[in-house]
């Protein structure tokens, strides 16, 4: 049996993080059969963030565990021989990678701190991530896992720029990936792949979360991205939201 541990639902989302809904678009896309499980402390999970997939056969009695999105996609891969990469040429993985490369490591980034950093949307990430602790450890623990992801925002170096630059940005990638998916593609051109899995689930967090952050601004100027993240949740059936 394959378990995929996610975070519990959060901001209006059924799956919170980008990399989670990544990994559960990519079992469903293969129509293999899972489990979720739900992990709230990232620091219990094998390498201190989620997602994780664990793989218990009963056979050998033993359990193999699969830590990290793209990892996770390696494995899946070769599990359904080629379901994920193998209609692609490297050409189109090569792009695939650019494509993931800048949603999770530069966009994802801005939209954490577009929910961790800004003084008026932090009090939902308190409530929602922290809300369950007792009494004033819902501050004190969120204070200092704020002052983490400040200091890690800093480190990445987006978190040096003015906030006029960091929304200018944002809009640079937003506008790319707008640009590349447009009226009614997918990331690599007419066909979805596995690398839409990636930036749909960036942006569906950004357009469903339950208040605008000032990230939503900037993502609302391109329309395309919603019909977009839209088309590929509804395509594979797995949705950021709860769908009733
Ligand atoms: N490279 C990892 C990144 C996963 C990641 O950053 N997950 C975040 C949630 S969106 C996390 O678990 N953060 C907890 C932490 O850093 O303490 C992947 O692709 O799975």
């Amino acid at each position: 049996m394959i378990t995929l541990t996610i975070f519990p639902p959060a901001f209006g989302l059924r799956n919170v993080s980008p990399f989670c809904l990544k990994a559960e678009l990519a079992l469903k896309f293969l129509g293999l059969e899972y489990q979720i499980e739900i992990l709230d402390d990232p620091r219990k999970a094998p390498k201190g963030k989620l997602p994780f997939l664990r793989i218990d056969s009963t056979k050998t009695n033993s359990s193999e565990i699969i830590a990290d999105s793209e990892l996770i996609f390696d494995y899946l891969d070769e599990l359904s021989q080629g379901g994920l990469y193998g209609e692609l040429s490297d050409h189109a993985v090569a792009q695939g990678k650019a494509w993931t490369r800048l949603a999770e490591d530069h966009l994802y980034w801005i939209m954490v701190a577009s929910r961790w950093v800004d003084d008026e949307w932090f009090p939902i990430v308190r409530e929602d991530f922290f809300g369950a602790l007792p009494g004033p450890l819902t501050y004190i623990i969120s204070y200092f896992a704020r002052k983490q992801m400040k200091q890690t925002y800093l480190l990445h170096g987006l978190g040096k720029h003015s906030l006029n630059d960091q929304k200018k940005f944002a809009r640079a990638d937003l506008k790319s990936i707008s640009d590349a998916v447009g009226k009614d593609g997918f990331i690599l051109g007419e066909n979805l792949s596995c690398f839409d899995f990636t930036t749909a689930s960036l942006l569906a967090g950004i357009l469903d979360q339950r208040k605008e952050t000032w990230l939503n601004n900037i993502t609302d100027e391109f329309p395309l991205l919603r019909d977009y993240a839209e088309r590929v949740q509804k395509e594979v059936g797995v949705y950021a939201r709860e769908i009733v």
